[in-house]
């Protein structure tokens, strides 16, 4: 831990840069090296003002060589076990056991696994030496498991996907909010000052939530549907909205197209259905279309617990239509937006280590963006391989057809579902080499692992929540030993017979991203690491504004450069993102679940986050003082459930599926529904949630159903404990 006592000169240099965690990417400044850096807060950046919540307080323990990794690692024969190396060796390893995979099975055999927490220079890299390098079609990331269902209903709504399409700041000065299964008092604590302040302007707030979160607390409208159903409450709404009359014709006739077909979906799910199915009463769903339509302005924010669902990509769908059918999007102060969650969850799936994806946000099928990518790497288009699997669906196929895996910023056997079956892919590999900044339980697993710098070690963009591309600054010396991901894949680059075209600079990559992105639906041609740090961010898209300049060649500085674009903090407020310019419907209806509560497994499992853990918990979980405020798992539960049980508070309760079980102590509390339990998923072994989860995968999105499926839950008998 930084101490906070530790002499650091109050003159020495403060550096401005931000938090390594979540997609608020709340700015802050560190001033000192090492054991004793200390936050300096930075009021001047919009977003958080200032403010930081636990983890990003407590992220520069991270920076302290007791908790990481300072040496390669590599798994020797003879004693079965990870011991030191040098990097020569290490890469050495990675390259021969990468070319062997492929010179037996052929390039497809190796996949590469990324991540939603890597700065846009690191997800463009990954996704390039797959491409190029290894010629391989098998690269996915775990923002797969992130945001993926709203990305899709984005795209097929408004064509094009970014997570808000307004800053924050609009927030407080709509009229209502209804924010669906987001808990971001807990999940980006600073932004909770939006909707406080969107009640103390007197706007409304509705939260829809299966239980009574700190961020339910905050709510005019509370309301807790059945997990999974998500789907017919919104077709719900719209029902009682078409029947009260609020909808807004002029507004469907000019912007968009595909009403009568929704309309017609909606007019099926009438209120006492939807009652029945999602357990939220008719005078509650008229009271939440009342408080939406009656305001001038409105916005429906979505997050995990709507979308992490085998129809996720239909249930942000529905609650979309239910915004453009009320007028809500395309105007200011009013839309609909996802809150990304990694801290580049947004910019990790614009460039290119998507399986589906080449950089700025294009299209691995469409023969133009090849030949505009493959322009940019200098390559011909037909060497660009095509799209590859999803990630769970890759995981799956580890140790199947993909002999071999290079994994980089992700922690899968923890947070992948049905994680006991992803741990036993993970072990069949052949080899499986792992780039973390901590041993985690992933990297553990691996034949080598590689030691990277982090955060606050290195400069690289991310791109937050808003769209906002900002600029994460190197402000203090990694410690000797490590290298940045970016050395890592050029060292293995030319160790594989690429010497050119993997820089190490991220400043001269970024350079190459905004090449290849230009033209692009997610354009950074216009942005620079200057106007950046000038500017505190720059919204996407932002094209070079000169239209003299050939698109895959932007020169900014040039003598043709017209005046620079000032980035696009509002989308679609004249046109919407299609070839019409029009947002379409999209007519969708209920479904249930993949897994049906019965008789065996009687319960609905959902599954979240608490304050004090991050993700698969490999950094939070080697942090004290966030180890003291979230010490373990734990199984929240009504008192009614409870007692039916016979479970006791602080007593050990196992959950368990048809795919694994997972323990933890009893909490009883009666801000959650009876039918449900929830289990955080911050923790590996006997409380592993995720040995419990269903990996049933969204149609269109591929994201698998962390929030809902059946299970039994049983007291753990005095003996097994
Ligand atoms: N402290 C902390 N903050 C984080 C993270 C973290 O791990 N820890 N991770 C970051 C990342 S990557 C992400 S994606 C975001 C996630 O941010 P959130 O989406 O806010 O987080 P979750 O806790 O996964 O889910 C939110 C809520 O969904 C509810 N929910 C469960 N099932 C359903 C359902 O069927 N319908 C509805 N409407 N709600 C349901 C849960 O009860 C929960 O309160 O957080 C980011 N911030
Ligand atoms: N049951 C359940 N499971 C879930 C979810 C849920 O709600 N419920 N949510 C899902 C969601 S939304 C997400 S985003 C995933 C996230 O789950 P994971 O993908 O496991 O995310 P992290 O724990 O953030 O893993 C990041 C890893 O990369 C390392 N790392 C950090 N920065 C860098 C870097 O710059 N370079 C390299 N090489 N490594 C780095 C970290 O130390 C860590 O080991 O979990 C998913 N799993
Ligand atoms: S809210 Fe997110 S970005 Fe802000 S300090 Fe906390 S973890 Fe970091
Ligand atoms: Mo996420």
């Amino acid at each position: 831990m930084p101490d906070a006592t530790a002499t650091t000169a109050p003159t020495a240099p403060i550096t401005p840069t931000h938090c390594p965690y979540c997609a608020l990417q709340c700015g802050m400044s560190l001033r000192g090296e090492a054991e004793a850096v200390e936050i300096v807060e930075r009021p001047d950046f919009p977003v958080n003002r200032g403010a930081l919540c636990g983890k990003g307080r407590t992220a520069p323990a991270l920076l302290s060589s007791r908790v990481r990794l300072t040496e390669p690692l590599v798994r020797r024969p003879a004693t079965g076990r990870l011991e030191p190396a040098t990097w020569e060796e290490a890469l050495r390893t990675v390259a021969a056991g990468l070319r062997r995979t492929r010179t037996a099975y052929g390039p497809d055999a190796v996949g590469v696994f990324g991540g939603g927490g890597l700065t846009n220079e690191k997800a463009y890299t990954l996704g390039k030496f797959a491409r190029v390098v290894l010629g391989t079609s098998q690269i996915d990331y775990n923002g797969r498991f992130c945001m993926s269902s709203a990305a899709a209903a984005h795209q097929r709504a408004f064509g094009l996907d970014r997570g808000l399409p307004f800053p924050l700041e609009d927030i407080p000065r709509t009229g209502c909010v209804i924010l669906v299964g987001s808990n971001l008092a807990e999940t980006m604590p600073p932004a909770l000052r939006y909707l406080t302040e969107l009640r103390e302007n007197g706007g409304t707030l509705i939260v829809v939530d299966p239980r009574r979160t700190r961020t339910a607390e905050q709510a005019d409208l509370h309301l807790a549907p059945r997990p999974g159903t998500d789907l017919a409450l919104a077709l719900g709404l719209l029902h009682v909205a078409v029947a009260e009359g609020r909808t807004d014709e002029e507004f469907i006739a000019d912007r968009t197209s595909g009403w009568e077909e929704a309309r017609a979906a909606a007019m099926s799910h009438w209120p006492e259905l939807v009652e029945r199915i999602t357990g939220v009463g008719v005078p509650q769903l008229r009271d939440a279309v009342r408080m939406f339509c009656d305001a001038e302005s409105g916005m429906v924010l979505t997050a995990r617990g709507p979308e992490q669902h085998s129809k996720g990509t239909d249930t942000v769908s529905a609650w979309i239509n239910l915004c453009l059918a009320t007028g809500r999007a395309g105007r200011p102060l009013s839309g609909y937006g996802c809150l990304t969650g990694q801290g580049n969850g947004q910019g990790g799936r614009e460039h290119g280590q998507k399986a589906d994806q080449l950089p700025g946000y294009r299209k691995l099928d469409d023969p133009a963006a090849r030949a505009h990518v493959a322009r940019v790497w200098g390559v011909e288009p037909e060497t660009l391989p095509g799209p590859g699997r999803s990630a769970y669906e890759l995981l799956d196929a580890l140790g199947g057809d993909i002999k071999s895996l290079l994994l980089m910023g992700s922690n899968p056997v923890v947070s992948a579902p049905r994680a006991g079956h992803v741990e036993e892919r993970l072990r069949s590999l052949d080899f499986l080499a792992v780039a973390d900044v901590v041993l985690s339980e992933t990297a553990a697993l691996a034949d080598v692992v590689l030691p990277v710098t982090q955060w606050a070690e290195e400069t690289g963009t991310t791109t937050n929540l808003e769209g906002r591309v900002l600029l994460r600054r190197r402000a203090v010396s990694p410690p000797p030993g490590v290298r940045s991901d970016l050395e890592v894949l050029g060292g293995l680059a030319s160790l594989l017979g690429h010497e050119k075209g993997f820089p190490a600079s991220p400043e001269e990559v970024f350079e190459e991203l905004r090449r290849a992105s230009a033209g692009g639906p997610a354009d950074y041609s216009g942005i620079t690491y200057r106007r950046i740090a000038e500017e505190n961010g720059v919204f996407w898209p932002c094209p070079v504004q000169d239209t003299a300049a050939p698109a895959t060649d932007p020169q900014p500085g040039s003598p043709h450069a017209g005046a620079p674009h000032p980035g696009t903090p509002r989308l679609f407020l004249d046109r919407f993102a299609t070839d019409d310019g029009l947002a379409r419907f999209i007519a969708v209806a209920h479904r249930a679940a993949a897994e049906e509560t019965d008789e065996a497994y009687p319960v609905l499992l959902t599954t979240g986050r608490v304050v004090s853990q991050y993700q698969s918990g490999a950094q939070t979980r080697r942090v004290d003082e966030l180890n003291a405020a979230a010490p373990g798992p734990f199984v929240e539960l009504h008192p009614l459930l409870a007692e039916r049980l016979g479970a006791v508070e602080g007593e050990p309760l196992a959950v368990v599926s048809r795919r694994g079980r997972a323990v933890g102590p009893a909490r009883i509390t009666t801000g959650i529904r009876d039918d449900t339990v929830f289990m955080p998923f911050h923790w590996p072994g006997e409380g592993r949630v995720n040995s419990v989860t269903n990996p049933a995968l969204d149609p269109t999105s591929r994201m698998p159903e962390f929030k809902v499926c059946a299970v039994r839950v049983e007291r753990v008998a005095a003996e097994e404990r």
